[in-house]
């Protein structure tokens, strides 16, 4: 299916709207996914070796060089037709994004984030206390320049109150992800009235899990994905588009 009669007509009616959004929603702007073959990141990054606890342990600068490259590619990109129509659909209904995304596009394009699922590829914290990076830390990282091609290891700098390391904001695997950002998702999707489930390939839990409360309560669930996923035959409905095609056609 593309875009049929029923789910333009559910977009109309929908007075409440919970969004569940992952990297597909971000590729139009040039933010590469994750398992997508040959572009993904993990077709050309180890997992293990980047996004874990275990690889910060063992090589804390070549993490932090990565992440700060990612930054740097999210801060040179722009919110495409699929994050702005989020914000339109908001002028008319109640709109909730729960994202597995760590850029900031869904903000940038005028639309406030209710669960940040996997954390923020800006919100550096200290390792051990917490504490944010002070502004001129961040400063220091340049995100507002170019990506380097061929980044060299960087140290990570240091916490100005424990003098531990600062990570960054983003929940790598095995970690917990922030309860109070899980809680407000799963009663978004409860208390919704339509839940769109968009470019995400549904295989990274417990977030992919969370439609799954809509579905218990008999939300209607559209999955926006140009691919089918892991999630697909749960769905009400599958909009085999990509989002910044089904999305600014759901809010026309
Ligand atoms: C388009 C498009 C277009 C393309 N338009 N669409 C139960 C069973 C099995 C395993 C587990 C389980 N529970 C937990 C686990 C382990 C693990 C897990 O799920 N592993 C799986 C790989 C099997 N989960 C965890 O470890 C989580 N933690 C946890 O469960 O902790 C438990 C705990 C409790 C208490 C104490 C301690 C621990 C944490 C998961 C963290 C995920 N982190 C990452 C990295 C973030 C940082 C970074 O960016 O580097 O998050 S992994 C990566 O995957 C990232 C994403 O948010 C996440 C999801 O990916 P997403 O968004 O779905 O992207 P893709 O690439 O997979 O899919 C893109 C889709 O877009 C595709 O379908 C395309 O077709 C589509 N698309 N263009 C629309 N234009």
């Amino acid at each position: 299916m593309t875009l049929d009669d029923r789910v333009l007509d559910l977009a109309r009616s929908a007075r409440t709207v919970a969004v569940l959004s992952g990297a597909g929603v971000s590729a139009e702007s040039g933010v590469p996914t994750f398992r997508t073959p040959e572009t993904g990141l993990w077709a050309r990054y180890s997992p293990q070796e980047l996004a874990t606890p275990e690889a910060w342990e063992a090589d804390p600068e070549v993490v932090w060089s990565w992440y700060v490259q990612r930054a740097r590619m999210v801060r040179g990109v722009q919110p495409n037709p699929g994050h702005v129509a989020l914000t339109t659909w908001a002028q008319r209904a109640a709109v909730t994004i729960s994202t597995q995304n760590v850029d900031d596009l869904h903000e940038r394009a005028g639309s406030p984030v209710l669960a940040h699922l996997h954390g923020s590829l800006f919100d550096f914290r200290c390792e051990h206390c917490g504490r944010p990076a002070d502004q001129w830390q961040i400063a220091q990282l340049r995100l507002d320049a170019p990506v380097d091609p061929d980044p060299q290891p960087l140290a990570p700098p240091e916490c100005l109150e424990c003098d531990s390391r600062i990570r960054p904001g983003v929940v790598w695997f095995g970690e917990a992800l922030p309860m109070d950002a899980f809680q407000a998702a799963e009663e978004a999707m409860a208390g919704a009235d339509l839940v769109l489930v968009v470019g995400t390939s549904g295989i990274v839990q417990p977030a992919a899990s969370l439609p799954l409360t809509a579905l218990g309560l008999g939300v209607p669930v559209v999955e926006i994905n140009p691919e089918p996923t892991e999630f697909s035959a749960y769905a009400d409905y599958e909009v085999r588009l990509p989002s910044g095609q089904a999305l600014p056609r759901m809010v026309a």
